[in-house]
């Protein structure tokens, strides 16, 4: 701004009194009303961030800007268990948990994450945007966050190592695996007889090239993105888990929301979190190919032999219990009979 004009403005300004100040700027230009922060554990260059950016730029502008959601991805603000803590306490209105890290506050969210429930997409997102979906909802709900409708994509994880690939259910046993801080990722990694440890995300990378693990498992895109293929030699298509992301805020500063500003927030968020999913499914299409041109030798066990052992190790009767009957049911719903 030339002198001049800082000059003029300034004297526009000293004649409308203090409430009038805010409007005579331009709208963008004016600090916004609802300010927040929302933080997550994925490289920039993810999907989730990508259209999560799109959502907070629509946000802004159907707001006027009123409504400003600054991201600061990458684990910038902590690990998950950190930033868990930051959005209950609402030092940051938004986080997205995967459904295995929300679990260690709201355990029936890691239901979805039942080793080999999902056989494809359609069953996850039937699932997910249907009754089982709403069920976890109002569960984390009771825990004073908000969950936002639509969950967004993370994958079906797969299984990568430093030593050998991953054939059968026999390559687990005793295999030094990274699992996130999930007790149900622990509880089915040990009933396929590896050693998994708990880590969170911002140490996977740094623990593989140390060797204090030397396998991990994560859906493609996260492989891809977060550069595991430097670290890691084989990636095994075990498909054992479907996971997801819930978009969740704050619970308190959700309620502050005036309604016509949550109506904008929620529509954004969700119809990101869709197109989300579609990139997802596209990046699956080409993925395998560009993890093999970088180093990656890739193979695809079929999927008895460690639904088997997990049978055997008691892994889906302790589940249902430890989920309930309900939750349980409506899993079964769309799965058809797991134990
Ligand atoms: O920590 C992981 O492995 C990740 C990125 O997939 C989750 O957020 C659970």
């Amino acid at each position: 701004m030339t002198e001049v004009t800082r000059r003029s403005v300034l004297r526009t300004l000293s004649a409308v009194p203090a409430a009038g100040i805010a409007a005579a700027l331009p709208s963008m230009a004016r600090a916004a009303e609802f300010s927040y922060k929302y933080g997550n554990n994925l490289p920039v260059t993810h999907p989730l961030n990508i259209r999560a950016q799109q959502a907070a730029d629509r946000i802004l502008k159907e707001t006027n800007g009123r409504v400003e959601i600054k991201i600061f991805p990458n684990n910038q603000l902590g690990g998950d268990t950190d930033m868990l803590a930051q959005v209950r306490s609402g030092g940051i209105e938004f986080f997205t948990p995967s459904a295995l890290v929300i679990a260690t506050l709201v355990p029936v969210a890691a239901i979805n994450a039942v080793g080999f429930a999902f056989s494809d997409y359609n069953q996850v997102w039937g699932a997910m945007d249907g009754k089982l979906g709403a069920h976890v909802r109002e569960a984390i709900g009771k825990s004073r966050l908000y969950a936002f409708e639509k969950m967004w994509d993370n994958g079906f994880r797969q299984t990568t190592s430093s030593k050998a690939p991953v054939t059968s259910a026999k390559d687990m046993d005793g295999l030094k695996i990274r699992v996130p801080v999930s007790p149900l990722s622990i509880s089915m990694f040990k009933g396929l007889g590896a050693a998994p440890a708990s880590l969170q995300f911002s140490e996977v990378y740094s623990s593989l090239q140390t060797r204090i693990v030397d396998a991990q498992e994560n859906p493609l895109p996260i492989i891809q993105v977060a550069k595991l293929y430097e670290v890691q030699k084989f990636c095994s298509l075990t498909n054992h888990i479907w996971d997801g992301y819930w978009f969740i805020a704050n619970g308190r500063a959700w309620e502050k929301l005036p309604a016509d500003l949550k109506t904008i927030v929620a529509r954004a968020i969700n119809e990101a979190g869709l197109q989300q999913r579609d990139d997802i499914k596209k990046l699956n299409e080409t993925v395998v190919t560009d993890l093999q041109s970088k180093g990656l030798t890739i193979n695809r066990p079929t999927s008895d032999s460690f639904r088997a052992k997990l049978r055997e190790a008691g892994f889906y009767g302790e589940w249902k219990e430890r989920f309930g009957a309900e939750a349980w049911g409506l899993l079964e719903q769309s799965v058809g009979k797991l134990a």
